[in-house]
């Protein structure tokens, strides 16, 4: 009668030390002030009039949706863009509302808004502690 399975708890908390360690030096961008004096340009229409296809996008990054809450039309098309190195998922809590399957680091994938409105909550399912809630209108 030993309790040999606190051993396990052991390890994997090892192995999420491990891999944020792995994170750590990603972030190398940055500089400080960049000396932008243009001032934004009056009247632009950059944004494409059509196109709305597509745009609603979900980043993966440091173990952490972004946004993690977010409201979409039913059957809209989300995708999901993984910028860590380790993989993660988009898994609807309850229900199988959604679930994107595992995105290999830096790889994205997509899924598609339940056809009923509600709110979704979702998570990942390598990392519980990553949440968020989609909401459907
Ligand atoms: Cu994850």
């Amino acid at each position: 009668m030993s309790p040999s399975s606190h051993r396990r708890r052991t390890a994997s908390l090892l192995l999420a030390a491990a891999a944020t360690l792995l994170l750590v030096p990603a972030c190398s961008s940055g500089g400080g002030n960049s000396p932008s004096a243009t001032s934004s340009p009056a009247s632009s229409s950059a944004a494409s009039p059509s196109a709305s296809t597509g745009a609603v996008r979900i980043t993966m990054k440091n173990f952490a949706f972004n946004p993690s809450t977010l409201t979409v039309k039913a059957g809209e098309k989300i995708t999901v863009v993984n910028e860590d190195s380790a993989a993660h998922t988009v898994t609807a809590t309850e229900g199988k509302a959604f679930d994107t399957g595992s995105i290999p680091g830096g790889k994205s994938g997509t899924f598609t808004a339940p056809s009923k409105a509600g709110s979704y909550p979702f998570a990942c399912t390598f990392h519980p502690n990553m949440k968020g809630t989609l909401t459907v209108r």
